[in-house]
């Protein structure tokens, strides 16, 4: 018996459950999670729980078992996903995404590079050079961008700080011949001040002091294999010893002037930014500002002062990090790609972003990280359930609604336009006198007073979650989540005075002058008010969302088991909350109420013709699909199958796997009748 059939490790597929209960997909869960099968499907959802020790299933010889396999075909792996994507890409050419999601911890990362490393491992047969390069840079690219966009967080001791989606582009041959990466928003307030137990990014850290991952030296290796020059690397141990130094800047004042207590601290900033003393001092105690014609410095409180050093840290990082990911791309985007020449150019889109989070205290980072998780709940949720209601349709066959919990409310509560929380944040950051975040708070009170999934301490006066007259609380989809006000209103404004983005522009290191292209311009010079944080970031997930929706995609839904990172508990409630909310169970049903497989006519044939007499080798039936219910009355399958306009419907794996038995024993049968036709046995 096949494995995935085989009941000592629970159903592989839970959509196999006899009742599709909470208690039943949890037992099932946990009995294969106890039995070291992290994988299980829900159809053609990959449901992945974090094992928390080395698993010896991502090795050469599992690799060569699922390349170009059917997903029924073995146990449940993210190999199996990621090679019907493939499949998907290379035999349809479509442009497919794979989306993986799940808190943070919960093993999201972990998999987009097991996934990366086996579409790596199953393209360019022939070993051509420049894909094998391409290659390794996307592989590569992977471990400069943890050192720099991840750290250790209280949730994942390897936390991504950004969220990342890599397109990896594919040639007619089905081979990769480049790819993009877009990232979004990196949570550089880590760089000034991280929560107690937490840590900076891994960069800022010795090896000797910190794990693997973050181990420079193999980082600056990697980035010298992709391109980057002995300059730029040096470039950017620079920018890191920057950010150190000043951290241990202080300013105090004598009176009315305003000073940097470690002085010689300056000195050591003019060399690793490559311009004068005299001018970094300038531009962390003035301002240069324009009044009608005239230009005035003005100097600067010590508050003032500590503000731009700490946003002039934030903002080099920041900096920084995207221009690796620009000089990334560089690297690894198409080139010379003709495709009158050589066909479409299809991709497949991995999307590794940060999970869901709850901290002790929360604020703008963790509302945005958490914003960007209902959105793709909101995409998982249209997309799993519009595609099967409008395949059931245009196929012309019933199909009775499933009821689920629509996170849409919440997105709006969010995004939407003039109401929602990042309008009212918007609207309270371009007010020209002075707002404070008390201020936004008591707007948001006035506004939101009567949302089902926001409150307020003023609002709920005698409940305790609500500690802070500061605190308000959205009730997420994936719990509720107790958000402090403080530094809303600053980090969306994200102000970072002119004279910091001159002097950076004005660096002799030509590196460092390209990373700051506004800085040429002078004071004078009427600039456009940025777009606030919370803007850029509901924009960049609109557009996210949209390619998303735009590709064939695929899913992985991830679990924590407990929050120890212990391979051995799986802490029942936690898992519970989790499947509740992330869904599985309404995707069970769905899957359910539908079908588990679904194939066009001719393509079913092609596959199983040689297991009927009256298919086999070729059919005399009107159609094909005549020939097909045919074929599936003779093998009493009738019952578990309906027949569409162009294809058949299967509706539970079980059929699917006796099918590729009898087709298994079948072609065994022919292979040893034709062996011995031609030994001249028969
Ligand atoms: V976050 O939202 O970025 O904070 P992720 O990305 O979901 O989170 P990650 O992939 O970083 O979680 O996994 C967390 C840790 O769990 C890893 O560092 C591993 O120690 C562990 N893990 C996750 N998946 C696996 C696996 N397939 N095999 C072994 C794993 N260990
Ligand atoms: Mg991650």
């Amino acid at each position: 018996m096949a494995e995935h059939e085989s009941l000592e490790f629970g159903k592989a597929d839970f959509v196999l459950l006899d009742n599709v209960s909470l208690e039943e997909f949890l037992a099932n869960l946990k009995l294969r999670f106890e039995k070291g099968r992290i994988y299980s499907y829900i159809g053609e959802v990959v449901v992945s729980v974090n094992p928390y020790r080395a698993m010896n299933i991502y090795g050469r010889d599992t690799i060569e078992q699922y390349k170009g396999r059917e997903l029924y075909e073995r146990p449940p792996h993210l190999f199996a996903i990621a090679d019907a994507a493939y499949k998907a890409m290379k035999r349809r050419n479509k442009d497919t995404c794979i989306v993986i999601s799940g808190e943070s911890g919960a093993g999201k990362t972990e998999a987009s590079k097991y996934i990366m490393q086996y579409i790596a491992a199953i393209t360019n047969p022939s070993q051509r050079a420049e894909v094998e390069r391409v290659k390794n840079m996307l592989l590569k690219s992977n471990c400069v961008l943890e050192a720099f966009g991840n750290a250790k967080t209280n949730r994942n001791d390897n936390s991504s700080r950004f969220g990342k989606y890599m397109d990896i582009n594919f040639d007619f041959k089905g081979d990769p011949i480049g790819g993009h990466i877009n990232n979004y928003l990196l949570e550089k307030s880590r760089v000034i001040f991280q929560q107690e137990g937490e840590r900076s990014f891994h960069s800022f850290y010795q090896p000797d002091a910190c794990r693997p991952v973050a181990d420079f030296k193999a980082v600056a290796d990697a980035m010298k294999v992709i391109g980057f020059t002995t300059e730029e690397i040096h470039t950017v141990y620079k920018i890191l010893a920057t950010i150190l130094h000043l951290g241990n800047l202080k300013f105090g004042n004598d009176g009315d002037v305003t000073l940097i207590e470690n002085s010689k601290l300056v000195a050591v900033l003019g060399e690793l930014l490559s311009t004068k003393e005299e001018n970094v001092e300038k531009a962390l105690l003035y301002r240069t500002v324009a009044t009608g014609r005239d230009v005035i410095d003005k100097q600067h409180t010590d508050q003032e002062a500590s503000y731009g050093r700490d946003a002039l840290a934030k903002a080099i990082y920041e900096r920084l990090f995207c221009w690796i990911v620009g000089r990334i791309n560089d690297i690894i985007e198409v080139k010379n790609y003709d495709a009158r020449i050589h066909g479409k150019n299809t991709v497949i889109g991995v999307l590794d972003i940060y999970g869901f989070e709850i901290f002790q205290n929360n604020s703008f980072e963790q509302f945005c990280i958490n914003y960007c998780n209902e959105k793709l709940q909101q995409l998982f949720i249209q997309l799993v359930l519009k595609q099967e209601q409008e395949e059931y349709q245009r196929e012309g066959i019933p199909w009775k609604h499933i009821d689920y919990f629509n996170n849409q409310i919440i997105v709006d509560l969010v995004e939407l336009q003039h109401k929602g929380i990042f309008s009212v944040l918007d609207e309270a950051c371009m007010n020209v006198g002075k707002v404070t975040d008390e201020m936004f708070l008591q707007a948001l009170n006035s506004k939101l007073a009567k949302h089902a999934h926001y409150t307020s301490r003023k609002l709920s006066p005698t409940d305790k979650s609500l500690e802070f007259d500061r605190d308000f609380r959205i009730r997420h989809y994936a719990g509720d989540v107790v958000y402090s006000v403080l530094g809303f209103i600053d980090k969306n404004k994200d102000t970072l005075f002119q004279d910091f983005k001159r002097l950076l522009y004005n660096s002799s290191n030509p590196v460092l002058k390209a990373m700051w292209p506004e800085g040429k311009l002078s004071i004078t010079e009427v600039t456009k008010r940025p777009l606030t944080a919370a803007t850029l970031f509901k924009n960049s997930m609109i557009s996210l969302v949209e390619n998303l929706a735009s590709k064939e995609p695929y899913y992985v839904r991830c679990i924590k088991p407990n929050d120890v990172k212990s391979p051995l508990l799986f802490e029942y409630e936690r898992c519970k909350h989790q499947v509740e909310y992330l869904g599985l169970l309404e995707n069970v049903r769905v899957r359910r109420a539908g079908f588990a497989n679904r194939q066009t006519y001719p393509r079913f044939l092609q596959r199983y013709k040689m297991i009927s007499e009256f298919t086999w080798p070729n059919h005399d039936l009107p159609s094909d699909r005549e020939a097909v219910k045919r074929l599936l009355q003779g093998c009493g399958f009738e019952h578990d199958v309906a027949y569409g306009k162009t294809k058949v419907f299967i509706r539970t794996p079980r059929t699917i796997f006796s099918l590729e038995e009898q087709r298994a024993e079948m072609v065994q049968r022919i292979v040893l009748f034709l062996q011995k036709v031609w030994r001249g046995t028969i």
